[in-house]
This record gives structure tokens, sequence and C-alpha cells, in this order.
């Protein structure tokens, strides 16, 4: 036995209900207002960044940030030996992500305007800023560039916040805003 009868099976050419073009209708405007919305928020919201983004190979991505280190290193953090660098202002500055950990940690001043570059040297990992909460995705073969100015002087945290295999939780790197030299 069939769930319609006859009659009804040709159920296309019904002509619409009222309520139901007014859902319809409801249900296009909004999807225009959320649409809407993703462009307004990128302006008024403060949460997406204008990055940029190049395709980088991750070896070439090494050499660069090799050199910067090379350059600009000052100390080393602890007992870990992980270089601590303190680029020039305005400079292009590197961070690279690996298994498990970002790489060098930097020191920036206050006020100052530098070129962040971020890219994977294996798989993606996620950069977040803490306590600020800044966030963007890290990708091997891609770098996305990204200028900060430091307004506040101190510790920063960086947490990888994609999971990233058994290490994840222990990929902690830091970055140093002091007030100008
Ligand atoms: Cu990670």
């Amino acid at each position: 036995m069939a769930i319609l009868s006859t009659g009804k099976r040709i159920w296309w050419n019904e002509p619409l209900h009222g309520k139901e073009i007014a859902w319809i209708a409801i249900s296009i405007l909004w999807g225009l207002v959320m649409f809407g919305a993703m462009v307004v928020w990128h302006f008024i919201g403060e949460q997406n960044l204008s990055n940029e983004a190049y395709r980088i190979e991750p070896d070439r991505f090494a050499e660069r940030t090799q050199k910067m280190v090379d350059k600009f290193k000052v100390r080393e953090e602890g007992k870990t030996g992980i270089p601590v660098v303190h680029p020039p202002a305005g400079s292009d500055v590197y961070i690279l992500a690996r298994l498990w950990e970002w790489w060098p940690i930097l020191e920036l001043e206050k006020g100052q305007s530098y070129r962040i570059h971020l890219s994977s040297l294996d798989w993606q990992h996620g950069f977040s800023l803490q306590p600020i909460n800044m966030n963007i995705q890290v990708h091997p073969n891609y770098e996305m560039v990204v200028t900060m100015t430091p307004s506040q002087s101190g510790e920063f945290g960086i947490v990888c916040n994609e999971y990233c295999g058994v290490g994840h939780h222990t990929m902690v790197g830091k970055i140093y805003v002091v007030d100008k030299k």
C-alpha cells in the first residue's frame, strides 16, 4: 500500500502554501544577514587578523629562521638551549612550528612593529598567542605573515591549538616584550 493516495502523489505540482513561502524567505534573508555579518565582523569584531599567506618550502623557511637566529640571538632560555632572539624593529621575524616546539623564542620591543612569519616544518599546528588569544593556523608549505605591534610588555605564551600528536600539550613557546632599549 502506498503512503500517499494516488491523487496526492504528484506533490510537486501543488501550489506553495503562504507560510511555506514566508519561511523560505526568512531563511534566505537570514542567510544573507549572516553572510554580511562575516564581513562586518572582520572590521568591528577585533577577532579576525588581516594576515597574508604565501607558498614556501619548509626547508626554505627553516633556512630563513636559522639565518635570523644566527644574526640576532642574544641568549639562551635557561638550560633548554632554545635561542632567544632580539630582532631589529620593523624587520621580518620568523617562528617555526614543528613536533613539538615553537622555535625560537622572541624578544620584541614594546610599541615597535614586526612582520611575523609563521610556518610549519611537518604538519598542521595552531599558533595561539596567550593571554591575548590571537589565533592563526600554521601549515607546512605556506607561511602566514602578520604585522604585530606589542602594546604591553611582559611574557606571552604560544600554545599549539591544533592537536598534533602525543607531544601536543608540551608544544609551548614564548615571546618576551621588553621596553624600548
Ligand atoms: Cu602542534
